[in-house]
C-alpha cells in the first residue's frame, strides 16, 4: 500500500498501533469515518474484527508503518513504544504518540522519532474509550510536538474526539494530561473521605452524592481564582476565607474523623501544608501558596 492511501471518497488513511481497550476505540472511529486504515497489535487475535469492519491487518508493526504517511501508537506504556517500533523504518513518517507517558518520555520520544527520520506529536487522551467517537460526551485529546504535522493531519485526528494542540514542546501534552488527571485524583480523595464520614449513618449515599457534586462544582471557581493569584503575583487578592481561618478549621475537621472513626489519612498532607504556609506568616492568602511549597528543583535526567 503507498503512503496516504486514500478510499474512493478521498479519505486520508492511517496506520494504528495497538488495539487495547482504546486503540480498538479509536480504529472503530476512523473506520466508521471511512478512513483506509491498517492495524497492528502484538496479539495478533485482537485485530479479527476489526478486519471484518474493513480494517487491513500487518503481520508486524514494520509492515503497518509502510502503509502510511500517519502512524498513530496507542501501547501499554512508553517502553512498549520502543519496543514495538524498534524495527520499522520510520523515514518521512508522521509519528503521533497517543500513549499516556511523562512530559519527559514525549521530549525523549520526539528526539528518538527525529534521529529516525520522522515528525513527531505527542498525545494525552482525556476520554474513555467509550467517549471516542461520540462527540457529546465532551472528550477530547491534547497533542503537542511538530505543528505542521498536527495542521497536516488535524480533520484526521479529530475523528476519535476532539483535538487541544497546547504547543512545539512535544513534553506539554503529557504534561496537561497528568497534570489534569493528578487533580481528578485530588477530588477523588476528598470524595472518599466524605463518603467515609457519612459510611456509618443514617443517610443514603445516593441522598448526599448530589449536595457533594454540587458542593464540589461550586468549589471549582477556586481554581480561577489560584490562576489570577499565580499570574499577579498577589495571593492575597480578593481573598474572602483566607488561609488563617481555614487552619482555624482543622482540628474540627479531624475531630470529625476521630468521631466518625475514620482515617484521616487523606486529609493530613494537605492540612499539614496548610500550617506550614500559615507559619510563615501567610494567613491573609487563599490556599494559592501551597503551591508554592510544592514546587521542587526538578529531577534530573
Ligand atoms: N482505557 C482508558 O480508559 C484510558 C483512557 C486514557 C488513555 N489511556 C491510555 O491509552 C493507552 C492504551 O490504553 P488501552 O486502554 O488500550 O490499554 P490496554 O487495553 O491495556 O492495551 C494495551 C495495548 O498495548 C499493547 N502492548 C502492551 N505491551 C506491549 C509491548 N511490549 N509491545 C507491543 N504492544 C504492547 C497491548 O498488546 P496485547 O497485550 O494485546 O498484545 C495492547 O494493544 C495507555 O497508554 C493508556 O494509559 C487509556
Amino acid at each position: 500500500m503507498t503512503d496516504n492511501a486514500v478510499d474512493t471518497h478521498g479519505m486520508p488513511g492511517l496506520t494504528l498501533l495497538g488495539l487495547g481497550d482504546m486503540g480498538t476505540a479509536l480504529a472503530r472511529a476512523w473506520l466508521a469515518a471511512g478512513h483506509p486504515l491498517t492495524v497492528w497489535n502484538r496479539t495478533a487475535a485482537r485485530a479479527a474484527p476489526l478486519a471484518a469492519e474493513g480494517a487491513a491487518v500487518a503481520a508486524t508493526a514494520a509492515e503497518a508503518v509502510a502503509a502510511h504517511r500517519l502512524v498513530v501508537v496507542c501501547l501499554l506504556d512508553d517502553a512498549s513504544v520502543g519496543t514495538a517500533l524498534a524495527d520499522a523504518d520510520l523515514t518521512g513518517k508522521d509519528l503521533v504518540n497517543l500513549t499516556t507517558g511523562t512530559p519527559g518520555q514525549g521530549r525523549a520520544r520526539a528526539e528518538w522519532a527525529r534521529e529516525r527520520g520522522a515528525r513527531f506529536v505527542d498525545g494525552g487522551i482525556m476520554a474513555t474509550p467509550p467517549m471516542i467517537g461520540a462527540p457529546e460526551a465532551g472528550g477530547y485529546v491534547f497533542y503537542s510536538g511538530d505543528r505542521g504535522l498536527f495542521d497536516a493531519h488535524r480533520e484526521t485526528l479529530a475523528v476519535p474526539a476532539a483535538t487541544r494542540y497546547v504547543g512545539t514542546d512535544p513534553g506539554h501534552a503529557a504534561l496537561h494530561d497528568e497534570a489534569l488527571l493528578s487533580a481528578m485524583y485530588g477530588m477523588f480523595a476528598g470524595v472518599a473521605h466524605a463518603f467515609a464520614l457519612i459510611r456509618r449513618e443514617d443517610i443514603a449515599p445516593k441522598d448526599f452524592a448530589p449536595l457533594l457534586a454540587d458542593w464540589l462544582s461550586a468549589m471549582t471557581a477556586s481554581v480561577h481564582e489560584a490562576a489570577e493569584h499565580l499570574q499577579s503575583g498577589d495571593y492575597t487578592r480578593g481573598v474572602v476565607s483566607t488561609l488563617a481561618m481555614q487552619v482555624a478549621g482543622v482540628p474540627t475537621l479531624l475531630r470529625t474523623a476521630e468521631e466518625q472513626g475514620v482515617s484521616p489519612e487523606l486529609l493530613t498532607p494537605v492540612l499539614a501544608l496548610m500550617e506550614r504556609r500559615l507559619a510563615a506568616g501567610h494567613g491573609d492568602e487563599s490556599t494559592t501558596g501551597l503551591i508554592d511549597l510544592l514546587v521542587r528543583d526538578r529531577a534530573v535526567g
